[in-house]
């Protein structure tokens, strides 16, 4: 079969490139607003059914989304059939695809693309989709669609779904049938199998108490109802931020960015909230998880990404140990530079800890060098990974005592309750909840691991952020010469302060970060890095004037 150029041309003509937008393959795939992306919906589309050939016709996933974004963006990314991100070179691919200019310049480029990688177009094309609750998605998968069928491609269509689940399908339908299955390929199969691993880890310990969830207003919702379904009296959410009916609501004073980035609580949450409890945020698409309690000062708490690392990393390490496989299961670390710094202090006393930057590529990757490998990002995102020699050290172990074999149960059971694919902030709020329940620990307890060191985030807009680049995993900058030296200079004068720059892959942003002995240092550190970058790059040091992002 040859590159079906009418077609490509007729349905390309179709969703004509907007001339002065310049489209990158970021952090997550293609994200900006929602009214922009409609050419580049259509170009992922052919690109996805071109991957699947390549990989002779193995399911690649395609996920519309813009996640914790506000709701008038949206997104795309690619999902690969092991239900991880796109493989990094074809980032690349996507990137130049999306940023030709006319429907014969996207036609030559598809055509180098096969010819550089010798693509037998006369493999099928499998292509498994799914979009969040953004309405803009709607005409945005009819475009993506059209891209199948200019391709001939069969599509698979899953409707409204969270990220998790679409990485989780995909993994499912390209190893079914093969030694590697990772479970049934539907959205109740991966629910239930979830569940089902949940009670198992609990049973005969106390049931978790009442859980607050923060929906951000987003398809997690949908999730954690039918979650619930099959969890029945095992454990008992109190959803909020639930409204589905109004788009703009999304990610609105809700959810998990709102949560860290502002350090309190969303504005309907803090007055259902007693003293002690515990509630979580997901995030637009349900892949990133932070807890919070009101403490017995009326304070908010924040349990983050970093705090649920080091709670799941030591339950883990605990397991390997009681179950006597010390010597035979590695168990690591993975986080990025926004890692607490007392999170790592605390952490690398124990285990190995990596850095690496930003995004869940990057972590997932690291992770899979241990035997069990644990990432979480702070921001909520991330997940515990299995290795293939894991699996089998946990298949043939004979335990030499009863105790030996219950800890051998427990971590035999984890890899049923973790969607190891991409962190689901809903089934890790499952193994989170099992993690405490088994420790007895109060939300007190679990957040006096260690004590955070006090920190701040900002965001800056720059007139163009792809002048900041970093080394070192993110934690230096490059560029724009002179100003690391700047930034260093000032970090100096306060005591454990550090802080970094570096530009967004999702937004049209500059992040700082500074964190140091005092809340106040901290502040002091962000702002003057916000105000250098201003002096330096003429940007905006602040998106919303007055207030921290
Ligand atoms: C995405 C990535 C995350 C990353 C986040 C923020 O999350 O998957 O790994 O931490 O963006 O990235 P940046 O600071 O580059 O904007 P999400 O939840 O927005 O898909």
């Amino acid at each position: 079969m040859s590159l079906p150029v009418e077609a490509l041309a007729r349905y390309s003509d179709l969703h004509p490139k907007l001339s002065y937008e310049k489209f990158h393959y970021g952090t997550a795939g293609f994200r900006m607003a929602g009214s922009l992306l409609d050419s580049v919906m259509f170009r992922v589309g052919v690109l996805a059914a071109i991957r699947s050939k390549r990989l002779e016709g193995k399911t690649i996933g395609v996920m519309v989304t813009a996640s914790h974004n506000p709701p008038v963006d949206n997104g795309v990314k690619l999902v690969d059939p092991r239900g991880e991100m796109l493989e990094a070179s074809w980032e690349r691919h996507a990137t130049v695809l999306a940023n030709t200019t006319s429907t014969d310049e996207f036609i030559d480029a598809v055509d180098k693309l096969v010819k550089t990688y010798k693509i037998n177009l006369d493999h099928p094309a499998n292509v498994l989709y799914a979009r969040d609750t953004r309405p803009s998605g709607v005409e945005l998968v009819a475009a993506l669609e059209d891209g199948l069928k200019a391709m001939g491609a069969n599509g698979r269509n899953e409707g409204v779904q969270t990220t998790p689940i679409l990485h989780y399908l995909v993994r499912c339908v390209n190893t079914k049938g093969t030694p590697e299955a990772y479970g049934e390929d539907t959205v109740e199969g991966y629910i239930k199998s979830t569940a089902d691993a949940f009670k198992k880890l609990i049973a005969g310990k106390p049931a978790p108490p009442p859980l607050v969830v923060d929906c951000a207003n987003g398809v997690g919702y949908v999730a954690l109802k039918q979650f619930a379904e099959y969890l029945g009296p095992a454990i008992t959410f109190i959803p909020m931020n639930n409204d589905l009916e109004n788009a703009a609501a999304l990610n609105s004073d809700a959810g998990a960015d709102y949560v860290k980035t502002n350090q309190k609580f969303p504005p309907s949450i803090a007055p259902v909230l007693a003293p002690g409890q515990r509630a979580c945020s997901l995030d637009g698409d349900a892949d990133r998880l932070i807890y919070y309690y009101l403490n017995s000062r009326k304070q908010f708490r924040l349990l983050d990404g970093d705090k649920i690392a080091a709670l799941v990393a030591g339950f883990i390490t605990d397991l390997v140990k009681g179950a006597g496989l010390e010597g035979q299961i590695d168990v690591g670390l993975v986080q990025t530079a926004y890692a607490n710094g007392a999170s790592t202090k605390y952490l690398e006393k124990r285990l190995p800890v990596a850095c690496v930057p930003t995004g869940v590529k990057h972590l997932h990757r690291a992770a899979l060098r241990y035997g069990v490998g644990v990432y979480f990002e702070a921001n909520g995102h991330g997940t515990v990974v299995f290795s293939p020699a894991t699996y089998e050290v946990l298949a043939s172990y004979q335990p030499s005592t009863p105790t030996q074999a219950t800890y051998l149960e427990y971590l035999n059971l984890l890899p049923k309750l973790i969607n190891q694919t991409i962190g689901d902030a809903l089934s890790d709020m499952l193994l989170v909840e099992a993690v405490l329940a088994h420790k007895h620990y109060t939300a007190l307890e679990w957040d006096s691991i260690y004590i955070d060191l006090p920190n701040r985030l900002l965001k800056v807009v720059v007139p163009n952020r792809n002048i900041f680049q970093t080394e070192d995993a993110e934690r230096r900058l490059v560029h724009p010469e002179g100003m690391q030296k700047l930034i260093d200079d000032h970090v100096k004068k306060f005591e454990s302060g550090r802080a970094f720059v570096r530009p967004s892959g999702t937004e049209n942003v500059v992040r700082v970060y500074a964190e140091a002995s005092d809340q106040g240092q901290a502040d002091q550190i962000a702002l003057k890095i916000a105000g250098i970058i201003y002096d330096e790059t003429g940007g905006d040091p602040f998106e919303r004037p007055g207030e921290f992002l």
